[in-house]
C-alpha cells in the first residue's frame, strides 16, 4: 500500500484521518493469564469468553497491518521475577488468595519469563515487533514507548487489547496526554465486565472524542487494502 496516502476512517465522534506511515498498531496485554481458560483472569472468576471473542477480529486486523508494512508495538503487564517493581500496594489489594509473584496456573502470576505472563499463540510478535514490559496499567509509565514512538514518527495509535476499562482505557489517556491521536477498534478490545467494554468505549469518544476515536476492525481493514 501506499503508505503515504490519507484515508479517513469512519468512527466516532467523527471519521479519524489515518496517517499510515505515522499510525503504529499497539496490542495491549494479550497475554496468557488474562485470556486462556486455566489462566490467573479465570481462576479470579472471571468469564475468558468475554476477551476470547476479540482474538479473531485481532489476528484479522494484526495479519492486514503486517501485510501493509506498518509498525506493531505489543505490550505486557508483569514485574520483575524479584518483584523489586511491585508496589506493595498492588500485590495484596484485592485480597485475593493467590497474587502477583504467587505460583498459578501457568507459573508465577505475572512475572516476566513465566508463562501466563507471555502473549497468546494466535497473536505471537514476530521478530522486529518491539514488546513493551509494562509495571502498571498504562503502557507509557515506567516503559520506553514514548521514546520508540517518537523515533519512529509515529503520532498515531490503533489501541487493542484487553482490558478496555483498565489497561486499554489508561493507556489512550496517556497517550492522549502526550499528543497522539489514538483509534479504538471496539471488536479488538474486551473486558470481562460487559457494562465496563460499553462504558470504556463509550468515555473514550464522549465530548468530542475526549481521548479519541472509537470504530470497529471492519471500517480500518479497507484502509489497509
Ligand atoms: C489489564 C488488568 N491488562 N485488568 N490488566 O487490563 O489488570
Amino acid at each position: 500500500m501506499d503508505t503515504s496516502s490519507v484515508t479517513a476512517i469512519s468512527a466516532e465522534p467523527y471519521p479519524f484521518e489515518f496517517f499510515p506511515a505515522k499510525c503504529a498498531l499497539l496490542i495491549i496485554d494479550m497475554q496468557r493469564d488474562f485470556l486462556e481458560p486455566g489462566g490467573f483472569g479465570e481462576m479470579l472468576g472471571n468469564d475468558v469468553s468475554q476477551l476470547r471473542r476479540t482474538i479473531g477480529p485481532n489476528q484479522a486486523l494484526l495479519a492486514a497491518w503486517r501485510a501493509a508494512g506498518l509498525q506493531v508495538i505489543h505490550t505486557r503487564e508483569g514485574h520483575r521475577p524479584d518483584l523489586a517493581d511491585l508496589p506493595p500496594e498492588k500485590k495484596v489489594r484485592g485480597k485475593s488468595e493467590k497474587s502477583i509473584g504467587d505460583p498459578g496456573p501457568m507459573g508465577r502470576i505475572l512475572i516476566r519469563g513465566e508463562a501466563g505472563h507471555d502473549i497468546i499463540p494466535e497473536l505471537y510478535p514476530e521478530p522486529g515487533e518491539p514488546v513493551i514490559d509494562k509495571p502498571g496499567k498504562g503502557a507509557f509509565f515506567a516503559t520506553d514507548l514514548h521514546a520508540i514512538l517518537q523515533n519512529r514518527g509515529i503520532t498515531q495509535l490503533v489501541v487493542t487489547g484487553v482490558t478496555t476499562e483498565v489497561c486499554v482505557n489508561t493507556t489512550v489517556r496517556e497517550a492522549n496526554d502526550r499528543g497522539y491521536n489514538c483509534l479504538v477498534p471496539s471488536d479488538c478490545v474486551g473486558s470481562y465486565f460487559p457494562d465496563f467494554q460499553e462504558w470504556g468505549l463509550k468515555m473514550i469518544k464522549a465530548q468530542g472524542g475526549i481521548f479519541g476515536w472509537v470504530t470497529d476492525s471492519a471500517a480500518i481493514l479497507p484502509a489497509l487494502a
